[in-house]
């Protein structure tokens, strides 16, 4: 048996930004242009009204201030309220397998590798690009890593039961690393017309290179022990996938294709799912709430992680123990505990432990406790 280590992480970052004033007023535009277009329905009362979003109400319900999104021009049109992304060829990289490509190779240069290092891709992600061949698949191909890949899908999870899944391997002696990426275009499976949760995600790719400590060839993060966890739940569904088209409806414009939550049943049931799970695994670990120097969570809501963070630590997490980046990348879904990892790790001690979870649509929970080694 092998000790696995995350020794590198990377995050891609599109170049495009979207503000929360830019976002409203595209989402109110839109709005007005439905209820003049729709003035009759509305005032026969057959037809509700659209309401105006509010800059307030989206950073006091999350904390989110901006997003990152691969396409800005058609999110902010009011006559399109949709990322326009070109079609590429089936000789052309696809999208995700360029994001992921680019935090991928972040990460092997923080871990002093190259692709010719790696054993095998986990391409773990929200929502992927096409049926097959994976993702994860292309992504070995143009790093020209022998080995396998596939792709997995945990929602918001994904990054941690990836992480799971390269630990295990590593630990067993099937592979010696492997490379866990996490595309996320979110932009393209979120409903920008509907005010309850247009503000809600951004797009980001994130890698995470799991390898022996062994072989690690500087400062690392041991990977002491995993946990994941699953409970069925309709509260975060999406029900676009193949069988659409063999339905009568199946090519409609329906509500249900896109992302689509119940927030408040999700807030509550969430929570104490999360931190029940978190602090069961410290406590199987013999890992006390003053032992932990840093907890990275999954970025949903801020005053979910309050929460989390206060119910974890038995306090008010201190500033920079438990570091948000929702303000500036919103949720990325499972990106966003890795960006907050590989942000915010580098200061650590030898020997300081960590925490980084996951959780989302499933629902499903992940935790990966991790100590700093050199
Ligand atoms: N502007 C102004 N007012 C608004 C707006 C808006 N944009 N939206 C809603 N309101 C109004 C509502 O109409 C309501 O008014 P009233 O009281 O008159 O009925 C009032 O504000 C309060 O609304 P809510 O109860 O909805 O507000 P909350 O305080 O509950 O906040 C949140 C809403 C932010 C959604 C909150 O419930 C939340 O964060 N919940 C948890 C979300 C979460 O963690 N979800 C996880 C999903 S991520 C995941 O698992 C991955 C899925 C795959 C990725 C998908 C990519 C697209």
């Amino acid at each position: 048996m092998y000790t696995p280590a995350i020794t590198g992480s990377g995050v891609f970052t599109p170049d495009q930004v979207i503000t929360n004033a830019e976002l409203v007023e595209a989402f109110n535009a839109y709005a007005d242009r439905y209820n003049a277009e729709n003035a009759d329905e509305i005032a026969a009362g057959t037809l509700a009204a659209k309401e105006h979003s509010s800059e307030e109400f989206i950073v006091k319900a999350s904390g989110i201030e901006q997003r990152y999104v691969i396409d800005k021009s058609g999110v902010l049109d009011p006559a399109v309220m949709h990322p326009l992304l070109r079609q590429r060829s089936d000789d052309e990289p696809s999208l995700m397998a360029e994001m992921a490509l680019k935090a991928a190779r972040i990460a092997l240069e923080q871990a002093g590798r190259t692709a010719a290092d790696v054993d095998a891709v986990i391409c773990a992600a929200s929502n992927l690009e096409r049926a097959y061949p994976a993702v994860a698949i292309e992504i070995q191909d143009l790093l020209e890593i022998d080995g396998f890949a596939f792709d997995m899908n945990v929602a918001c999870s994904s990054a941690t039961f990836g992480i799971q899944a390269a630990a295990d391997m590593v630990r067993s002696g099937s592979i010696r690393s492997a490379l866990v990426v996490n595309p996320e275009i979110c932009s393209a499976h979120l409903e920008w017309r509907d005010r309850d949760c247009h503000f809600i995600f951004g797009d980001v790719a994130t890698a995470t290179l799991i390898e022996r400590t062994e072989d690690a060839e500087g400062a690392h993060f041991e990977i002491r022990s995993t946990r994941c966890a699953t409970q069925y739940s309709n509260n975060i569904r999406n029900n676009n996938g193949f069988l659409r088209r063999s339905r009568p409806d199946g090519l409609a414009d329906r509500r249900d294709m896109q992302f689509m939550q119940n927030g408040r049943k999700v807030f509550k049931e969430v929570l104490p799912l999360v931190a029940d799970h978190i602090g069961n695994h410290m406590a199987e670990e013999g890992v006390e709430a003053g032992d932990l120097k840093r907890l990275w969570l999954h970025q949903a809501n801020k005053s979910m992680n309050d929460f989390i963070g206060r119910k974890v630590l038995g306090r008010a997490p201190e500033p920079g123990e438990q570091p948000n980046i929702l303000q500036d990348y919103a949720n990325t879904s499972s990106a966003g505990s890795i960006i907050a990892f590989s942000k915010y790790s580098d200061d650590l001690e030898p020997g300081d432990v960590g925490l980084i979870c996951s959780f989302g649509a499933g629902y499903s929970v992940g935790s990966v406790l991790v100590e700093r080694r050199d």
